[in-house]
């Protein structure tokens, strides 16, 4: 709720009791006026965030965590990264929450209550990656517009809600579906109430896949209001785009979803690789689908210092898009060796892999620790920033932490 908005009403009483003391000088504030005490402007406390988590943007609200922060296996929602295209909404009545399935290529419209969902489905519990399409943007040269994100617009957070699946096999869908597209109750950043921020989708066989979720809950708990209470959407392994938050709607399409952020350069990289700075027509852009293959260093933090002869512990978190992760490398030497990481199988599919080493130094001196995860296929992180794009999307390039022997 819109604390603003909340105590616009407040009589002095009401106000002097939220502040445990009365307000001396009351009587001279403005009509309407909000006491800054009451102001509900730390962005951390409002969204139940850390305040190590870096804000990027506060209209619409951008936030991303730091490597370090990122150390548990199951991401906590202080950790989560927030993206928004939009306002987020306000005023959501769980109770009254619809989702509506429509489109072109569904059999029929079917509205179903959130306790229709819950109670119609199977519900089911996978731990999802979701990393922003532009996370590492802030390495692109020439720079891209956009959040200058760095390595922190990812997580894996546990989802629990029912199959995609499952509700549309209810509703029944044709044969010439094709994709599926999210509408959402977040408002335009312009206040023009017939404009989305964003409406993305997947292709049919990404909807239909097991782990992709009409979710309810984040880490066992209803979904936090910046994350997409009371409904969202989940496509692990995907451009997180995709995965659309406050779900009110679903359109089962007889083509390409051809929403906003859908079209033209949005979410899209050339589908030939192009020279850095190179102008790129709409129509030489390709959807971006699975995420590329990439790993973070979550412990210890850059910056560590350690005694000589002391081995140091690293580990982290691995992940490839719809691939797992096949092997896991370090390197102390820029780059020249590699050595081979502990890694653990996921959890479910779409999930990270935990990875870990100790690491022995030579000598004194400085250090960097760099890792790359290789995927099922074979293909590797690069170990600087791959094929630039306009839009500064899936920089995969290899995550380095500093490491000082004293
Ligand atoms: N309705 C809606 N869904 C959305 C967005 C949005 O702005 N509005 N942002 C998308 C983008 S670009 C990303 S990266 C993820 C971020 O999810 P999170 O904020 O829960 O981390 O949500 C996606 N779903
Ligand atoms: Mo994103």
């Amino acid at each position: 709720m819109d604390r603003r908005k909340f105590t616009g009403s407040l009589s002095l009483g009401a106000m002097a009791s939220i502040l445990g003391v009365p307000i001396v000088f009351g009587k001279s504030m403005p009509e309407g006026y909000v006491p800054l005490g009451l102001q509900d402007t730390d962005p951390f406390q409002r969204f139940n965030k850390d305040k190590g988590m870096v804000v990027l943007n506060d209209k619409p609200w951008n936030m991303e965590a730091q490597a370090h922060l990122l150390d548990d296996k199951i991401t906590p929602n202080k950790f989560m990264f927030i993206r928004n295209n939009g306002n987020i909404p306000e005023n959501i009545d769980a109770a009254t929450w619809t989702l509506t399935i429509d489109g072109e290529a569904a059999n029929q419209e079917k509205t179903y209550t959130l306790q229709d969902l819950k109670t119609k489905f199977e519900q089911h519990t996978y731990q999802l990656t979701l990393e922003c399409g532009g996370n590492g943007r802030s390495e692109f040269n020439p720079p891209a517009k956009g959040n200058q994100w760095t390595v922190g617009a990812v997580g894996c957070a546990q989802w629990t809600g029912v199959r995609l699946r499952d509700i549309l096999q209810d509703v029944g869908i044709k044969s010439n579906a094709v994709y599926i597209g999210y509408h959402a109750a977040d408002t335009h950043l312009s206040g023009d109430p017939n404009k989305e921020p964003i409406s993305r989708g997947v292709p049919m066989q990404k909807a239909l896949q097991d782990e992709t979720l009409v979710a309810f809950q984040m880490n066992g708990k209803d979904i936090p209001l910046a994350h997409g209470f009371p409904l969202r959407l989940v496509c692990g392994g995907w451009p997180a785009s995709a995965s659309g938050k406050w779900v009110n709607r679903i359109s089962v399409r007889n083509k390409v979803h051809d929403g906003p952020k859908m079209t033209g350069s949005s979410y899209r990289i050339p589908c030939e690789t192009v020279a850095p700075g190179e102008k790129v027509a709409d129509e030489a852009m390709c959807i971006i689908e699975s995420m590329p293959v990439k790993s973070l260093i979550t412990y210890p933090k850059t910056g560590a210092t350690i005694k000589t002869n002391q081995d140091l512990k690293i580990r982290g978190h691995a992940w490839a898009g719809e691939l797992q992760v096949s092997t896991m490398e370090y390197s102390i030497d820029f780059g020249s060796t590699w050595k081979t990481c502990s890694l653990e199988q996921p959890t479910n599919r779409l999930a990270w892999q935990h990875f870990g080493a100790t690491v022995a130094f030579p000598k004194k001196g400085y250090y960097e620790v760099w890792a790359r995860a290789t995927d099922s296929t074979g293909t590797s992180q690069p170990m600087v920033l791959p094929g630039w794009n306009p839009k500064g999307y899936l920089n995969n390039a290899c995550h380095r932490i500093a490491v000082k022997v004293s």
